[in-house]
């Protein structure tokens, strides 16, 4: 194997896109090659993640500074890894891994190591000089994906009523990525519009998707059917509709309300599992629906095994709390026939090797791949490339609004022409 050792490694505390602190890591080779990596963060965050550390002193950064972590990456991490060849990705994550020692990542922090890590994939390819699609992917990594775009934010990424997080646009009549980002960037001027002449608010949520009050979670869905109509597409044929229910959410609120179930917060509705799977077959049946994530909560197996076996056949149902990028829980997912897609976020899990292990265990299985994005992002445009290196079949990356989003688009229509 090629040699090329790690001659320094440096991290700090930057600001994600929601202004909170995070870990941004530099890997600095022998041969001076840099490379950076800024770690993002989630809001609807899964019970079963790595865990993100932080500081805790309430006093700074309301206990969000991740000076801890920083810390862990300078001097434990560093101390490691220093010499190490930067093209032996697999044995670095594992030596992190090993030196965190726990199940969760929660010594040194899964920002820490996932930064590490990624940051070491991105040095590599840099000092190869080749694009980091093609150091992770090879040969194989070589299609764009469609992308799962958030045009109406909801949940706990804006304050606004709708209840269900992501109200997205699939562009599945799309040719190429170039003409699915035309479709969907029309999609959301017209939606502006439409909101603008209902004198409804136009701000936007956290992911770039607007987050007017509206009379139900449903009026988003009809209000986004219109857009796609009046920018002169065809609902369904063109363009589908993707919903990320982010359900763990509702049962925490129910759990805080001494409920079994599923607690709507915004609108104060209760629905307990068997409303809740028949609210989620409904909307399957009456609207042009791609897939429907987080449908249910993290813990719920067997309700979520009865929900694949109703309208698995018909719809992407993804989990990404239920999952959380855990090849473990994926395979309990596989070996019990529950969901049929997974959502791949790398700090959800913490290293890049244990990323890839995860996509290809969902590839050979047949679940669907959608790589993805964090509420709480940066300008690191990794996961476009990650997204491309593995041939995800879809990406989320939220809105084509708020630059922590959009270069991530702008870089896989880079990549489109490279290709
Ligand atoms: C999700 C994500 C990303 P968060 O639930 O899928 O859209 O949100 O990063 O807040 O977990
Ligand atoms: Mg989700």
């Amino acid at each position: 194997m090629k040699e090329m050792p790690i001659k320094k490694i440096e991290a700090s505390e930057i600001f994600d896109s929601r202004g909170n602190p995070t870990v941004k890591v530099d890997v600095i080779l022998e041969d001076d090659t840099i490379g950076t990596s800024m770690v993002p963060s989630g809001a609807s965050t899964g019970a079963y993640e790595a865990v993100e550390l932080r500081d805790g002193d309430y006093q700074i950064f309301n206990g969000l500074g991740v000076k801890k972590a920083v810390d862990n990456v300078n001097k434990k991490i560093a101390k490691n890894l220093i010499g190490e060849n930067v093209y032996n990705q697999v044995l670095i994550d594992e030596k992190m891994i090993d030196i965190d020692g726990t199940e969760n990542k929660s010594k040194l922090g899964a920002n820490a190591i996932l930064g590490t890590s990624l940051a070491v994939a991105r040095a590599a390819s840099n000092s190869l000089k080749i694009p980091l699609y093609r150091y992770i992917g090879g040969i194989s990594g070589n299609s764009i994906p469609i992308p799962m775009m958030n045009i109406l934010n909801g949940g706990k990424h804006s304050s606004n009523n709708l209840n269900i997080q992501e109200f997205m646009i699939v562009p599945v009549g799309a040719d190429d990525f170039k003409s699915s980002m035309q479709m969907c960037v029309e999609i959301y001027q017209v939606l502006k519009e439409i909101l603008k002449q209902k004198g409804l608010s136009i701000s936007v949520g956290d992911e770039g998707g607007f987050a007017p009050d509206l009379e139900s979670d449903e009026e988003a869905i009809k209000i986004i059917l219109d857009a796609i109509d009046m920018a002169g597409l065809k609902k369904d044929k063109d363009v589908k509709i993707a919903l990320d229910v982010a359900s763990s959410e509702m049962r925490d609120a129910a759990k805080k309300i001494q409920k079994e179930g599923y607690y709507f917060w915004k609108t104060d509705e209760y629905k307990n599992k068997d409303d809740m799977i028949d609210y989620i077959v409904k909307l399957s049946e009456k609207y042009p629906i791609l897939s429907i994530e987080d449908g249910l909560a993290e813990e719920d197996w067997k309700d979520w095994k009865e929900l694949t076996n109703k309208i698995g056949k018909k719809i992407y149902l993804v989990g990404d709390d239920l999952f959380v990028t855990n090849r473990k829980r994926l395979e309990k997912g596989i070996e019990n026939k529950v969901a049929n897609a997974i959502l791949i976020k790398p700090n959800q899990i913490g290293t890049l090797t244990e990323t890839l292990e995860t996509i290809k265990i969902a590839n050979k299985n047949g679940y669907k791949v959608i790589v993805s994005h964090r509420s709480g992002e940066t300008e690191d445009t990794f996961i476009a490339d990650l997204s491309v290196a593995v041939n995800s079949s879809y990406v989320k990356m939220g809105a084509p609004c708020r630059s922590e989003r959009v270069a991530k688009y702008n870089r896989l229509l880079e990549i489109e022409k490279d290709i």
